[in-house]
């Protein structure tokens, strides 16, 4: 396979084209086998449907998905650890587990044939958003239970890319490597990347004039100013790419380098809904609200309509592309990453928005949330540039509270600290410290 980096260039020409109706007809029949095999072979599935009321014979059309019940974490995790299984153990040769930061940890399994479809679903990914055969692919997603690097690295090299499996960390030596190999392709979290471009920047590497073209970068929310920002400073396209370990890691959908403007869903392998999270109720087309997923061919660990809690809106406008694969748009975080301050509804990624771009600030920061009386309370902690004298802190302070407050309609205090005074990550950024009494 040769491709110009110019050129539209599919892994799958013929599925990620196929006129939807036949998309439909594909989801359909793949919807079927894989509610049966739920059914037969997963007793919370069996007693969930059971209790409902339906039973796999009763999908006639991709709509009656709606009369199943949802899954969610907690189910996971009240079958933990290998009870949502659906084939016997010795045939999942692979594990990944997600963190977990309350309780115990989420557990996935892959089949041989799993971890196919996720080779396959990670290399269409890449080929979307720039990557090529042939590509060197610098992979500084994390390895190990996290899904990033491992998912990122298959599909790198299905594609046919060299990878270098780098995972996290050491930033001055991910430099070197990224240099000395000519690496085309950067595979981390938005924030990190932002990181690698400030540490280059500060021990002299132009990696900007380099041979760095593509940006693989999801994993965590993120805005279109960090998106520009990481263009301007990387000399590369920045392109987003989602994916959740319950489902199968990242390469659930990805945005395409042509337009830049929401993320291919690869509905061959995944059923998507988006629901009121208050009622339950699919919303009217296009409406935001929360993401659904059901997986297609995901044969160890089957999740009928799971429930991810990232809010998103779905389109399938036709794409500059040429792909008929709907489009997931940016995902703005989390239900539960919701802040509510002083009684208005708002994501850490929405203040991202607004504060990246201000002068004088660095586009590293953190909201501190405090509980005053019965209100929450934001601080936003940002970072003065090199350079900015520190008198000028309280003025810059100021300006930023109120651009939040024009902007996003929080009222909040700002703070700025000195440059490199804000924590860096090297996988997905802290945005918010919560300093919130906890519940007993
Ligand atoms: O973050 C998988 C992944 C790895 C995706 C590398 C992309 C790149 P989890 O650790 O299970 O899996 O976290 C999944 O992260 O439900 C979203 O809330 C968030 N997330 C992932 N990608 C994006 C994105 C991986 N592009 C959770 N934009 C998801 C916004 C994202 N949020």
């Amino acid at each position: 396979m040769t491709a110009k980096p110019t050129e539209t260039f599919m892994f799958s020409p013929e599925i990620e084209t196929m006129a939807r109706p036949q998309l439909a007809a594909l989801q359909l029949e793949k919807l079927k086998k894989i509610v049966r095999h739920a059914y037969d072979n997963v007793a919370h599935y069996r007693q969930r449907f059971d209790a409902a009321g339906v039973s796999p014979d009763d999908l006639k059309t991709l709509d009656d998905i709606q009369r199943f019940p949802f899954t969610t974490k907690d189910d996971l995790r009240g079958h933990y650890p290998f009870g949502m299984f659906a084939v016997p153990r010795e045939q999942v040769i692979r594990v990944h587990a997600s963190s977990g930061t309350t309780g115990k940890p989420t557990v996935v399994g892959y089949t041989r044939e799993d971890l196919d479809v996720w080779s396959e679903v990670m290399a269409r990914s890449l080929a979307c958003m720039g990557a090529r055969p042939g590509d060197f692919v610098h992979n500084a997603y994390g390895y190990g239970l996290f899904t990033g690097g491992l998912g990122a690295h298959y599909g790198a090299e299905r594609l046919g890319c060299t990878v270098t499996p780098v995972s996290g960390g050491n930033t001055e030596r991910q430099i070197v490597l990224m240099k000395d190999f000519e690496a085309q392709v950067l595979c981390s979290t938005p924030s990190y990347a932002l990181h690698i471009a400030e540490v280059a920047e500060k021990t002299g590497v132009d990696i900007k004039g380099g041979p760095l073209r593509v940006g693989v970068f999801g994993a965590e929310p993120w805005s279109e100013n960090l998106r520009h920002e990481l263009d301007a400073r990387l000399g590369i396209k920045a392109v987003d790419i989602y994916g959740l370990s319950e489902i199968i890691g990242p390469g659930v959908a990805a945005e395409c380098i042509e337009a830049r403007a929401g993320l291919h869903g690869w509905e061959d392998c995944f059923l998507f809904e988006v629901i009121d999270p208050e009622t339950g109720d699919p919303v009217l087309h296009g409406e935001q609200g929360e993401l659904v997923i059901t997986t297609l061919a995901k044969w160890a660990q089957p999740m009928i309509r799971y429930r991810t809690r990232d809010i998103t809106r779905l389109t399938d406008e036709p794409c500059a592309c040429g792909r008929t694969h709907a489009r997931i748009l940016r995902v703005t975080g989390r239900n539960d990453d919701m802040l509510i301050i002083r009684g208005v509804n708002v994501y850490p990624s929405q203040v991202e928005a607004h504060l990246l771009g201000l002068p004088s600030i660095e586009p590293h920061y953190q909201l501190v949330i405090q509980r005053e009386g019965s209100m929450d309370t934001m601080t936003v902690e940002v970072e003065a540039k090199l350079g900015v004298p520190v008198d000028q802190y309280p003025s810059i302070a100021k300006k930023v509270a109120n651009h939040v407050k024009a902007m996003v309609g929080v009222t909040c205090r700002a703070v700025v600290l000195t440059p490199g005074e804000v924590p860096r990550s090297q996988g997905k950024a802290v945005r918010v410290r919560d300093l919130r009494p906890k519940a007993i």
